[in-house]
């Protein structure tokens, strides 16, 4: 089989190949209504305004430059205050992604294996009330209302490449702040080495929880100092909003050296621990997605070349013109966390 037949294949059918046609269709209009955003944003932003974050956030002056690459949606509305990152390799130069294809392209497979499904399933899910349980080698593990955790330290824009095991890529402005912030406040024990997240399986809410593609709940896992390096993200928004359920509202990790699948999508469980945790994608097929999953174009999926990736609206469907960076671009910031590990075995 030519290799953009086999691309298209895969990128139309998931990380596991299936029949199916929808892969890349891109619905014309989002779920969200321009009411449901208006809700959503002020709550967000009563939240913000109540909590220590409102004070100190200066306003989004430039956020039209920024959504450039967006088209028109409804409920544009007035700019959410936040402040753009000043962490090294936080806000990356390049075309942002319209927002349009950033929500309604997506992987959650909760809600669904067709990259359409989220987008068209995900307004079940309920995301208030929501807390995230801390758990595990911490001084002080406990429950965190979303409440607490929105204003436990003030929001960051930071606009990062997301790069797709599958050969996606786009450019997302989120909005959160360092998971450090957090994991300083419960402080970890000097036992504790690895952080697993666990996000919500609700049979009720997410009608492919009862499917076996995955092993539910979605689990993912970093290494201790992973989790506490700067660019790791807890994030509530993006292009200046809430997030939007399908892309993992009203709380989820992102961290951008690292394929896509490492960003779990509404965080129910934060677990400290001295074993390296289970992660679904390393249960679904071990051979296919290691533990670290680090962004690297010399080390290609067993299926298909990591060397190259397609742009989400900038690329063909077909063409894969952009080549993948050494950790997703991010290698100045983080390559020294793998010092001498054999990146090929730690894959
Ligand atoms: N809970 C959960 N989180 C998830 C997934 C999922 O299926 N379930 N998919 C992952 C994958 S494969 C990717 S590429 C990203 C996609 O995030 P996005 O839709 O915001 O682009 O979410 C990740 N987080
Ligand atoms: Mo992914």
């Amino acid at each position: 089989m030519p290799d953009w037949r086999r691309s298209v294949r895969r990128e139309r059918s998931g990380m596991f190949f299936r029949s199916s046609d929808n892969g890349f269709v891109h619905p014309h209009a989002s779920e969200i209504t321009p009411q449901r955003v208006y809700q959503q944003r002020r709550a967000f932003m009563q939240h913000l305004a109540t909590g220590a974050a409102g004070a100190s956030l200066a306003a989004w002056a430039s956020r039209e430059a920024m959504a450039q690459g967006a088209t028109a949606r409804p409920g544009k509305l007035a700019p959410l205050p936040g402040k753009v990152s000043t962490v090294s390799g936080a806000a990356v130069m390049e075309k942002i992604t319209a927002y349009q294809d950033a929500s309604t392209y997506n992987n959650f497979y909760e809600f669904g294996t067709d990259k359409a499904d989220p987008a068209r399933n995900a307004h079940t899910l309920k995301t208030d009330p929501w807390a995230i349980d801390i758990e595990g080698l911490v001084k002080k593990p406990g429950r965190w209302d979303l409440a607490d955790l929105l204003k436990l330290s003030p929001m960051e824009e930071r606009i990062y490449r997301m790069r797709c095991v599958e050969g996606w890529s786009m450019v997302v402005p989120w909005v959160g702040y360092s998971l450090a912030e957090l994991i300083r406040k419960v402080e970890p024990l000097g036992s504790a080495k690895y952080v697993s997240f666990q996000t919500l399986a609700d049979p009720k809410t997410m009608p492919f929880v009862g499917s076996r593609v995955l092993d539910w709940p979605y689990e993912e896992g970093l290494r201790l100092d992973e989790a506490m390096h700067p660019l790791t993200l807890l994030c509530f928004g993006m292009y200046g909003e809430v997030l939007p359920k399908q892309n993992g509202a009203p709380v989820r990790l992102v961290v951008p050296w690292k394929y896509g699948f490492k960003n779990a999508k509404s965080l129910v469980k934060i677990r400290f621990t001295e074993q390296q945790p289970a992660t679904a994608w390393n249960k679904a097929a071990a051979n296919e997605y290691g533990f670290y999953s680090n962004v690297n174009p010399n080390v290609d999926h067993p299926r298909w070349s990591q060397a190259t990736e397609r742009r989400l609206g900038e690329d063909g469907l077909l063409s894969k013109k952009r080549k993948t960076l050494m950790f997703n671009g991010y290698e100045a910031q983080v390559a020294s966390l793998y010092a001498g590990m054999d990146l090929r075995k730690n894959f």
